[in-house]
């Protein structure tokens, strides 16, 4: 460990951990690794935290409620994402100057390679994901993780020439000094309105704390939102990345082997690969593929080197995923789309001949959903609303109906699926009210499909 690592722990003796999940487990193993001899107590206020079995006899635990006492003791409070800074206990020792840092801080810390971050509203997790998976292709020992899920800290153990992490504007709020080789910025749009009182300008300030200790800044030239504000660094390179021509962009141009004009990634203005050769499907991943490369080239990867493996990526799951196509309906897995954007994403690159059966409702963090009423008129759709704001959805389109679930639904709409339609859950929302997470909601659709498919 060098003395500039080093310098982060002086005076730092007790140090309390507050919410378990997969983040505080990687927290209190990095903090048990460390060669300080650290006094650590965890609190959850869950009264059964995730990863409370696997935390050895040393660890001083306060479950179910607060411990505001060891706090206020506390030299150094690591928090979980999920909570928030505004919380009560947390602004108390705030007060008291008590230091109060997340996992990707404490990453920050003890890194000795060079890092990439991806943030933004949507499409994080398929960047992050892709450039991973194109640096793995040119030969680079990557890891992967953060918001993702993989705990950041975790992958200090293998020790890799380059890190790439997810960050979530709850992770950035918590994250003063990450050194970032480049940092891309998707997209602003609503979400977690429930975590920021203060609205957009709260949660683009999270957002833009990624650019704090960054050389370059990697942004979209559609969204305004996502450029550097000088007071955060005014000394960030910035490189773009959008539909035209520059920077990393689209052409038009003959393509030799098919004697036709196509559209071309590229690379200020000149051609890198044609995009029908691409396997991802929707404009929206058009972009996350020229931010992947783009991430690439900050770091010094000869790009050709990536083409054969980046026109194989099929994406991941649960982001409009096509999980069953029986006769002709189509049921597509869009769990991950847990806000209005991504939704209105979803429903841009869709070519349908029949019906639309939309599955939409869930935990609305208080979002404004009126959005998606214009699109919604545009399309032969059947609105299916569920969950606990579902009757937020009832009012966005004259077909909508309400269901308690999404199993209810779907038995609702399989008699009368006929082909050329589909079945949509893209539903703009968290699941937390009826799922552990995206990934268990996803998981029921695609086995509903999957049943209702085979009848
Ligand atoms: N909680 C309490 N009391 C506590 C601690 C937590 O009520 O004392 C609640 C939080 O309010 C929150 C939940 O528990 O709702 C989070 O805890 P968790 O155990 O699920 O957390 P982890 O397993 O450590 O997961 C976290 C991230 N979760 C959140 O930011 C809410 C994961 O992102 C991330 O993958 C993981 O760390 C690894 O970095 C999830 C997420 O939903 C996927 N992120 C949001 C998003 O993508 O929109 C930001
Ligand atoms: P995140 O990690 O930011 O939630 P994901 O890659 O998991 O992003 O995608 C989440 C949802 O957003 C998916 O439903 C996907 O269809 C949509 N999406 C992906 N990329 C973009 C983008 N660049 N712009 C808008 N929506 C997107």
């Amino acid at each position: 460990m060098s003395n500039a690592q080093a310098s982060h722990w002086q005076g730092i003796q007790q140090v309390v951990v507050v919410g378990l999940g997969i983040t505080g487990l990687s927290v209190v193993k990095h903090l048990q690794a460390l060669p300080y001899n650290l006094t650590i107590k965890v609190i959850d206020t869950r009264t059964t935290p995730p990863g409370l079995d696997e935390l050895d006899d040393s660890i001083a635990t306060h479950i179910g409620s607060w411990q505001a006492q060891w706090l206020l003791e506390a030299d150094l409070i690591v928090t979980n994402p999920g909570i928030a800074l505004a919380t009560a206990e947390i602004q108390a020792a705030l007060a008291k100057d008590i230091p109060v840092v997340g996992d990707i801080e404490l990453f920050a810390w003890a890194v000795n390679a060079p890092v990439v971050a991806i943030t933004g509203s949507n499409g994080k997790s398929t960047v992050t994901d892709l450039t991973g998976v194109l640096a793995k292709a040119a030969g680079i020992n990557v890891g992967v993780g953060g918001n993702i899920g993989v705990p950041a800290l975790e992958l200090l153990q293998q020790d890799c020439e380059l890190y790439v992490l997810e960050l979530s504007s709850f992770q950035l709020e918590t994250t003063s000094s990450l050194e970032l080789v480049a940092a891309a910025y998707l997209n602003l749009s609503e979400d977690h309105m429930d975590r920021y009182p203060g609205g957009m300008a709260d949660y683009g300030l999270a957002k833009q704390r990624i650019f704090k200790h960054a050389q370059t800044a990697i942004v979209n030239r559609d969204d305004k939102a996502t450029y550097p504000e000088s007071a955060v660094n005014p000394n960030i390179d910035t490189i773009s990345f959008g539909f035209d021509d520059v920077e990393f962009g689209l052409i038009q141009m003959i393509d030799s082997s098919k004697e036709k004009s196509c559209e071309f990634l590229a690379k200020n203005g000149q051609a890198l690969l044609a995009v029908d050769e691409l396997s991802l499907v929707g404009r929206h991943n058009l972009s996350n593929a020229l931010v992947a490369l783009a991430l690439l080239d900050c770091v010094g990867v000869t790009l050709k080197d990536t083409f054969s493996v980046l026109k194989a990526y099929a994406g991941l799951t649960h982001r409009c995923q096509l999980v069953a196509d029986n006769g002709g309906v189509k049921w597509i897995n869009d769990s991950k789309a847990t806000n209005v954007a991504s939704t209105l994403a979803a429903l841009s690159g869709l070519q349908l001949d029949g019906c639309l059966h939309l599955l939409v409702g869930g935990v609305g963090k208080g979002a404004d959903f009126s959005d998606l009423a214009p699109v919604l008129a545009t399309l032969n759709v059947q609105l299916h609303c569920f969950g606990q704001d579902g009757d937020q959805f009832m009012p966005l389109h004259p077909s909508a109906l309400r269901w308690d679930n999404i199993d209810q639904a779907i038995a609702a709409i399989a008699p009368s699926l006929k082909s050329g339609d589909a079945v949509m859950l893209s539903p703009a929302c968290a699941s937390f009210d009826q799922y552990r997470n995206f990934m268990a909601r996803g998981d029921a659709f695609t086995q509903l499909a999957l049943h209702y498919a085979k009848l």
